[in-house]
Formats: C-alpha cells, sequence, structure tokens
C-alpha cells in the first residue's frame, strides 16, 4: 500500500470515526517534520491552509524530535512565552470560536491533538515555540462550496516537507564544506530560512555545529555564530544551568562589538552563553528591536578536550567539541 493511499484511507477512517455531526469531516495537518538524522527540523504546519466547514475538526499530528505547539490566541492577544501556555494548556477536542484560546501545551513525536470549529471565521494558528511557523484556517459556512479535498492537503504538505527539508540539507552541505576549506577559529552555530506562503510562515532550521570538532592552540579564541534568522541556540559546557536558560553564566562578559566572551580554563568547568539569536523582526508603527546578541567567544587558557552541547537541542543531536593543544614555541 502506498504511503498516500494509507494517508488518504487513515483519513477516511478518521473521518468515519470522528464524525460528530451529519457531514462533519475531521481535517488532516502536521506539527513539524525532520530530517532522519533530526540534524534538519521543519517548523512548520504542512500545509499550513486549511478551508473547512463549520462543525470540522482538524487534526495535528507531530512527527518530530523537536516540540511544537498547536496554538490559537484570541484576536489582538500578546504572545505569550510558551512555557506560560495561553494561558496554560486545553484539552485534545477543544473548541475554537475566537473568544478564548486553545492550546495543546509543547507535543513531540507520535503525539496528536485536535481542535473542533463549532462557528465560521478567519483564525491564526501559531506555534508558541517557533514564532515563524504560523498558519490560517478559513471555517466557511455549510452552504458554501470548500476549494480542496484532503488529498490536495496531503501533496501540498508533501511537497512543502520536501523543499523545506533539500533546503535545509543545502545549508548543512555549504557550511560543512566552508569549515572544511577555511579551518580556523569559526563555528557554525545553526542556521535557517523563512518562508512565506499565502496562509503564514515556515521555518526551516539546521541544529548543527559546524564543523562540529575545531582544533586549536592555547590562548586562541573560538568564536561562534548562529545564522538562524529566529531560532535560539546555546553553546554549554559542563552542566546546563538549573534556571532559565536565556542569560549567560557569570563571569561572561561582553566585548566592545556586544559579542558575549568568556576565559575557559579546564574541561571539568561549566560555561554556558545564554541563548544566541536573531533580532525579532521589526515592524512598522512599532518600537524597532534591539541588536541581536548571536555570537559567542571562548579563549582557552589550557590543553584538553572540551565537550559542548546545545542546551536547548542535544537531545536533536546539536552537540559540539574544541581540542585545544598546548601551543608550540
Ligand atoms: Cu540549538
Amino acid at each position: 500500500m502506498s504511503k498516500r493511499y494509507a494517508l488518504a484511507l487513515a483519513a477516511a477512517l478518521a473521518v468515519l470515526v470522528a464524525s460528530r455531526a451529519v457531514g462533519a469531516t475531521t481535517w488532516q495537518s502536521l506539527a513539524g517534520a525532520q530530517s532522519f538524522d533530526e540534524a534538519i527540523q521543519v517548523e512548520a504546519f504542512l500545509p499550513n491552509e486549511l478551508w473547512v466547514h463549520v462543525g470540522d475538526s482538524i487534526t495535528w499530528t507531530f512527527p518530530a524530535d523537536e516540540v511544537h505547539t498547536v496554538t490559537f490566541l484570541k484576536p489582538g492577544q500578546v504572545r505569550p512565552s510558551n512555557g506560560a501556555g495561553c494561558p496554560g494548556t486545553t484539552p485534545d477536542q477543544s473548541n475554537f470560536d475566537g473568544s478564548a484560546c486553545v492550546n495543546s501545551g509543547s507535543l513531540l513525536e507520535g503525539r496528536t491533538y485536535t481542535v473542533n470549529f463549532p462557528t465560521g471565521g478567519n483564525f491564526k494558528v501559531v506555534c508558541l515555540v517557533h514564532a515563524n511557523m504560523t498558519g490560517a484556517i478559513h471555517v466557511l459556512e455549510q452552504s458554501e462550496a470548500l476549494p480542496y479535498q484532503q488529498t490536495f492537503y496531503d501533496d501540498q504538505a508533501y511537497t512543502q516537507r520536501a523543499g523545506l527539508l533539500k533546503d535545509g540539507a543545502i545549508q548543512l552541505g555549504l557550511l560543512r564544506a566552508r569549515a572544511q576549506q577555511n579551518p580556523g577559529y569559526q563555528v557554525n552555530a545553526g542556521s535557517g530560512e523563512i518562508v512565506a506562503t499565502g496562509g503564514g510562515s515556515h521555518t526551516v532550521s539546521v541544529y548543527r555545529f559546524t564543523p562540529e570538532s575545531i582544533v586549536v592552540n592555547v590562548g586562541d579564541t573560538v568564536e561562534w555564530t548562529n545564522l538562524d534568522p529566529v531560532t535560539a541556540h546555546t553553546v554549554t559546557f559542563g552542566t546546563e544551568p538549573s534556571g532559565p536558560l536565556q542569560p549567560p553564566s557569570a563571569g561572561v562578559t561582553a566585548d566592545s562589538d556586544g559579542a558575549r566572551h568568556a576565559m575557559f580554563a579546564s574541561p571539568t568547568d561549566s560555561l554556558h552563553s545564554g541563548f544566541l539569536v536573531a533580532a525579532p523582526q521589526d515592524r512598522i508603527g512599532l518600537a524597532q528591536a534591539n541588536l541581536a546578541v548571536a555570537r559567542f567567544r571562548v579563549t582557552f587558557t589550557t590543553p584538553g578536550t572540551f565537550d559542548y552541547i546545545c542546551a536547548l537541542h542535544d537531545e536533536v543531536g546539536m552537540t559540539g567539541q574544541v581540542i585545544v593543544h598546548q601551543a608550540r614555541r
């Protein structure tokens, strides 16, 4: 049985099982996707624009090891942090009509979350973890014709996922090639891109340090730069901070160009960069964002092998190593 046929069959069975009213349909979408090695994470609803009828539902399936949320805020509601929810979470099979927010909470591979739409309207769906993972749900009256069937959305999800994964793979390949051609003191701490659709935006991110291992001498300074337009990463040696991950550890200073900087002496010590992340996109009519802190420098003062992780993404393999040799006389 082809995968597409299986998906269509599963969708058809879901309709039969889940129908709550005569003619009500449960539509299918994805929240996230990833490459086999988990290095490329698609932060997107696939597809991110659906037209459904009043009384219909949409089930989002979470196939990735990076967390996402399916969240419908009230119109104009200030975007909360992921931990705060909208506030909190709402149960599977919640209704959304625009009067109260709906939030799945952070979900991982293997989970699903269904939202019912009892009234008409045009609604924005967002992921509270990934700012540029957004979409639109158009809830039309029963008397209106819907433009697409589930098979169209399945094809669209497949095509968009393939395109985003390909973009991420090209970025990772270019970064690895550049690191091989110009071995120096630079480490790339992630990259990515945001893609607009008619319904919102998709993000694809590379969750890898390139090069993953770098060799330097005592006294050298290694510089990490996060090139992702929206996703934060950290450079964390030793024990992860027990509290919030946004601030750097004590002793991290700012260079005159704004980059964070630390001296580091022992492979058994701990050191945390804090969030390295691009500035949020500016919007006309609002105060401009401060400059980003997307760069971290560490000067190594003793030889040794220094292993580190991204404290946000080590579970999908975002780890690295600095090997520090005694300088030659
Ligand atoms: Cu990361």
